[in-house]
């Protein structure tokens, strides 16, 4: 609990919305809520940006191919268009991959690019990608390629299905798949995720049928092993004896998710950027989902018990509780050492579309009180929770995006579980079919803002003057030189692993040097040297 003061949560709502244009705050309003648990109020997201406003967002382009199909090792990810949008895609993510193996190809180091040029958007860019295509195969052989369409693509109409079908064709052993994924298509990269999504279903999920054995088999959802989560996650469900079969996509390869639908469970950590894929392979083989977060140690160690709990076996059971009591004393050491550093510290987190919401935990756990947090681009049910919002097809992206038809397979659909099974182990406590969003789990009071702008950022900095503020890249050194610390949820400021038990560590450690640093009290905030230039804007 923080002692901290601060204006009381209405009035700085209202303070944000003060200097906007009446249209422009009757909008921006709307995403900005006070949140009450026990009665969800509705927020506003997954809506466009307001021009002029300075958003966090990223486009399409970079949740499809930066952000599903980036962290996969064996695939050719070739971007068509100008070398801009390669480059900055090129392994910013930090999404790792492990210098001593597994075997196979990594293509991950690579950048691979049409490097469109004037020419190009004038006569047409199919005859490059053809060429680009051919390039590649001949110097690597990959399994797959897949072409990643960038704006000026979906303008000049070039037809990347087309040549990838084409292609396919003439190599005739390699799978060449395409995605509009253009960067102005939906209003975020969330249109981009299920772009991805739909074209991984359609073209690679269920190509390969072999049962590669393990008894407790499932699919890892949404973990895209930034700063080396993967590796961690893995670690863990290897010790407690459960398979994962493929993961989506950190770490992964292209043979993991031709023989995903082997699995039978789904687990997801982030579900804004792969429900999609989990709903289809419900739908199509019967594989049920399931949310997890193992970000947080208690989290961590209550999705351990949910998988174990799934399979109803007590042999894995008993081995979760047995890894969850090896583990957590290293955990409780490190906790014991900085709760009294960080206890009552105020936190804000304003990242994607699940971090913001999973990292309250680690905050949490630290004593630490989240009094304001929202996505960049989640949509309602990532807020208010599926109690609040059962059916998550009603969201905006569905309307932008084509879902693809999918229907059960005669010859592999299989019920992993029925519905009286699942009946019953709800009544047991495990209602696989719930998952919390960010407000149910956030405090009476707190502020919950979809999409911040850049100025509501530094006047809430300013308000309620935070300890810590946790954003990304370009949010990063605005904030710190007004003597706040900014720790990057996205990349992790180079640090990581943070999920499971070791993350939970490394968390910890970080936190307390970053908020207990004296070096921030040297920065004069600019409010605090001058005072603010006024400016005014002209109402139409
Ligand atoms: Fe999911 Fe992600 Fe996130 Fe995301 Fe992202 Fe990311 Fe993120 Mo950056 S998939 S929504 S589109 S958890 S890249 S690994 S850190 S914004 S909160
Ligand atoms: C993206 C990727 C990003 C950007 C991070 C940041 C990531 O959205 O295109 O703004 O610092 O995690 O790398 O979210």
């Amino acid at each position: 609990e923080s002692t901290k003061k601060y204006p009381a949560p209405s009035d700085i709502k209202e303070e944000l919305l003060k200097k906007y244009p009446p249209k422009v705050a009757k909008k921006r309003g709307k995403a900005i809520v006070v949140n009450d648990p026990e009665e969800i109020p509705q927020v506003q997201a997954n809506t466009r940006t307001i021009p002029g406003i300075i958003t966090q967002r990223g486009c399409s382009y970079a949740g499809c191919k930066g952000v599903v199909l980036g962290p996969t090792r064996d695939i050719v990810n070739l971007v068509h268009g100008p070398i801009g949008c390669s480059f900055y895609a090129w392994l910013t993510r930090r999404n790792q991959t492990r210098p001593d193996g597994p075997e196979g190809e990594n293509y991950m180091t690579y950048c691979f690019s049409t490097d469109m040029q004037e020419e190009h958007v004038v006569f047409g860019g199919e005859k490059k990608l053809k060429q680009a295509i051919q390039e590649a195969y001949d110097l690597f052989h990959p399994k797959a390629i897949g072409i990643f369409s960038t704006c000026p693509v979906g303008l000049i109409g070039d037809d990347v299905h087309a040549v990838a079908r084409e292609m396919r064709e003439k190599l005739g052993d390699c799978n060449i798949f395409g995605f509009s994924c253009e960067g102005y298509k939906g209003v975020s990269q969330s249109a981009g995720h299920h772009i991805a999504n739909n074209q991984v279903f359609k073209h690679v999920v269920g190509l390969d049928d072999t049962d590669k054995g393990g008894k407790f088999k499932i699919n890892m959802l949404g973990e895209y092993n930034i700063g080396g989560d993967a590796f961690e996650i893995e670690r863990l469900l290897a010790k407690c004896g459960i398979t994962l079969v493929a993961s989506f996509s950190g770490n992964s390869t292209i043979g993991q998710f031709e023989n995903s639908h082997t699995a039978d469970l789904n687990v997801i950590m982030c579900h804004r950027s792969i429900n999609y894929m989990a709903e289809m392979m419900e739908t199509k083989y019967g594989i049920p989902w399931m949310k997890v977060n193992f970000i947080g140690a208690e989290a961590t160690a209550k999705s351990l018990r949910r998988i174990a709990r799934y399979f109803e076996d007590d042999e894995l059971m008993q081995r979760v509780e047995e890894v969850i009591a090896e583990e957590m004393p290293a955990v409780q050491n490190v906790l014991e050492a900085t709760y009294p550093h960080t206890k009552g510290k105020l936190a804000m987190l304003f990242v994607g579309g699940s971090r913001a919401h999973h990292y309250q935990e680690l905050f949490g756990e630290l004593g630490m009180e989240t009094i304001s947090a929202g996505y960049e681009f989640g949509h309602r049910d990532d807020y208010e929770g599926r109690k609040v919002i059962p059916n998550i097809k009603i969201d905006a992206d569905t309307k932008n995006i084509e879902e693809l038809k999918v229907t059960p397979d005669p010859e592999r659909f299989r019920p992993r579980k029925s519905e009286e099974d699942l009946a019953r182990l709800k009544e047991e406590g495990l209602d696989i079919r719930d998952y919390e969003g960010m407000m149910p789990d956030m405090k009476k009071g707190s502020l919950v803002i979809d999409d911040i702008s850049h100025y509501e950022s530094e006047k809430l900095i300013e308000l309620y003057k935070p300890d810590i503020f946790c954003a990304g890249i370009k949010e990063k050194y605005v904030v710190q030189k007004m003597g706040v610390p900014l720790k990057q949820l996205h990349s992790y400021d180079y640090g990581g692993p943070y999920a499971g038990f070791s993350g939970a560590i490394n968390f910890y450690k970080d936190i307390d040097r970053m908020v207990n640093s004296r070096v921030w009290k040297l920065i004069q905030a600019p409010w605090e040297e001058e005072n603010e230039l006024e400016a005014t804007y002209v109402t139409p």
